[in-house]
């Protein structure tokens, strides 16, 4: 969430602070706005309300020039969206500050900076951030010096760039739970919450960690831990194979994503896949042993990621026999747990930043579970380095707001990694052999059921008026009704709720009349029967049926019932497939609608504030 970018150069930066933002923009687009300082040391800062888009605008209405310069594009969290409270945010005409996070002790320090005369211009909490710089340089020292010394009255998350317009060779950068990144250039550095936005610049970079304040100046980066002392980070090259690049044929992100999966799976499955036999040898020897001694799983994750964990809670306890509890991140990390023997702790997440499930390792760690694992689509993530193994779903970079790819290759990786553990709790060579043929097959079959597009675009007609909306589906397939719920609440803003159909007469049968459509995913497996009588106690309602059904499973169309054959699956993966035209459904439901597919109002992608 809310993207920074900042440049030290011989040349100017501007252009590059936008380009920047404009690849960060996904993670927040309610205002952005950067500031340069040029060779006559004057201070440049443009802000819009708005997509970075009306930034760019701006600025080529009046070009800023200069070498040193921050960005940041915004995901309002104190403050509303508007072109005040847009950063970056500047103290005495000098101290200028972009920050990404939340600083929870802002109205203490407000009432204490106030006091001392400084005068407050936005509703955020980042401006104290600025003004409390702006005071502890007066007390002396270099700037570095008075960033360090405000960093230890700051209470919550941040993730900062502080520039001086009087001495614009260097740019001030600190973090504390919320990632930055440092790009390291040839006689230039940049600094970036993701390292997507400095691709057209450089492809090395050096991760800060928790508690960092850094310099940076052209030529050089000076680290200094949590307690002060100078510290070397190591510099890395990216291990992101290749750029998001543009839509390519695709209307939006999201559809280009959604058609993206049949591939995405094929590259998380490399090698681990062996010919009757699931193989994570990329988690090293010490982590296979530890998956022999997991005896009990614990998973933690928000919003998509939860549900893939809710899947994969099916999976623990069917096929490896062992007890998997699955809890939110922001409830888990506030709560009192027990901790069983051999439990394997596992996070999910697409970036690897999402401040809560991080926040849930942390604690994860203090509690004493057996291990930590992370499943996540970013190398280099916060998550990954903090965990003591990772599987990394090599999705390639996801920029449509509401996730698809990562959903699908975390429940992949899952489903493997239910498979190595199972195979020491129970689970047979045969089961294991046809988890591995199953998966085997996926990606083929996924392209298939993307073939249902054209259908499902017509069926999402019947959408376009509605306001309300209820997902059935029942076992391993209820947590897939609730993501087809989430993804239609996303992008086309119609209430969505997803229900275990045999809860249906405990209170939502009460909902239904034929204003409210109820798309039910019913594959061909033990539980189809149940599922038709949960079917009928809807039809016999009046309400109107949207059936996502294996082709065998000889569901046909009806006075209220409109069923969409697809691809026939091993039941094993069936989760996975029947996610895909969820997804298609609440894509071209949004399009129908006119919405913002790929940023959708009010969200952002990877939520780095608590
Ligand atoms: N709290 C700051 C920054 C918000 C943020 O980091 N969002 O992801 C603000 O509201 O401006």
């Amino acid at each position: 969430m809310c993207g920074i970018v900042g440049a030290v150069a011989q040349r100017d930066v501007a252009e590059i602070l936008l380009e920047g933002l404009r690849r960060l923009e996904y993670r927040g687009y309610d205002s952005a706005g950067l500031a340069v300082v040029d060779n006559s040391d004057e201070l440049h800062r443009v802000r819009r309300i708005g997509k970075v888009a009306e930034l760019t605008d701006a600025v080529s209405q009046s070009p800023v020039h200069g070498g040193t310069g921050i960005a940041h594009t915004r995901w309002a969290t104190h403050g509303e969206p508007s072109e005040r409270n847009a950063h970056p945010h500047v103290s005495g005409d000098r101290f200028v500050v972009v920050h990404n996070g939340i600083i929870e002790n802002h109205e203490t320090l407000r009432a204490l900076l106030q006091n001392e005369g400084f005068e407050f211009t936005s509703g955020t909490d980042t401006e104290v951030i600025v003004h409390l710089v702006n005071h502890e340089q007066q007390k002396g020292g270099t700037l570095l010096e008075a960033v360090q010394r405000t960093v230890t009255q700051l209470e919550g998350a941040y993730g900062m760039v502080v520039m001086d317009r009087t001495d614009s060779d260097r740019l001030i950068v600190a973090r504390s739970g919320s990632p930055l990144v440092i790009g390291l250039g040839l006689g230039e550095n940049f600094i970036a919450s993701d390292q997507l936005a400095l691709f057209p610049v450089t492809r090395r970079f050096m991760y800060l960690e928790e508690g960092d304040v850094a310099e940076v100046t052209r030529t050089d980066v000076t680290i200094l831990d949590s307690n002060g002392h100078p510290v070397e980070r190591e510099a890395r090259d990216s291990e992101i194979e290749h750029d998001a690049g543009d839509k390519g044929q695709y209307r939006h992100y999201m559809l280009k994503e959604i058609h993206e999966q049949p591939e995405a799976l094929t590259n998380t499955l490399e090698g681990r896949l062996g010919e009757h036999q699931v193989n994570l040898s990329v988690l090293g020897k010490e982590g296979q042993e530890l998956l022999n001694r997991t005896r009990a799983v614990q998973i933690v994750a928000c919003g998509t990621s939860y549900n893939s964990a809710m899947v994969a809670r099916y999976w623990f306890e069917e096929l490896a026999g062992i007890p998997c509890r699955v809890e939110i991140a922001s409830e888990f990390r506030y709560r009192k747990f027990f901790v069983p023997e051999d439990c394997l702790f596992i996070t999910l997440s697409q970036s690897g930043e999402t401040a809560d499930t991080l926040a849930a390792l942390k604690l994860a760690k203090e509690l004493g579970y057996m291990a930590t694992l992370a499943i996540c689509n970013v190398p280099g993530s916060s998550m990954v380095r903090e965990s003591d193994m990772a599987l990394m779903t090599h999705a390639g970079a996801e920029i449509g707001v509401a996730s698809t790819k990562a959903f699908t290759t975390q429940l992949a990786n899952l489903l493997l990694l239910v498979t190595a553990v199972g195979r020491h709790t129970g689970m047979t060579a045969e089961q294991e052999a046809s988890v591995v043929s199953a998966l085997k097959a996926l990606p083929q079959i996924l392209k298939s059921t993307l073939s249902m597009s054209d259908d499902i675009e017509k069926m999402a007609e019947a959408f376009a008026d509605k306001h309300h909306s209820l997902f059935l589906g029942r076992g391993s397939q209820y947590p897939i009704a609730m993501e087809g719920a989430l993804k239609l609440k996303e992008i086309s803003y119609i209430h969505a709720e997803a229900y275990a159909a045999g809860e249906l007469k405990h209170g939502p049968l009460a909902l239904i009349d034929n204003d409210m459509p109820v798309i039910v995913v019913a594959p061909n497996n033990d539980l189809l029967e149940k599922l038709k009588s949960n079917m009928e106690e809807v039809r016999a309602r009046g309400g109107q049926l949207f059936v996502f059904a294996d082709r065998n499973a000889s569901l046909k169309n009806g006075e209220g019932v409109q069923v969409l054959p697809v691809e026939a699956s091993p039941e094993i993966i069936a989760p996975i497939v029947y996610t895909v035209p969820l997804q298609l459904l609440s894509y071209y439901v949004a399009v129908i609608k006119g919405t913002d597919v790929d940023q959708p109002r009010n969200l952002a992608k990877s939520v780095t504030v608590e």
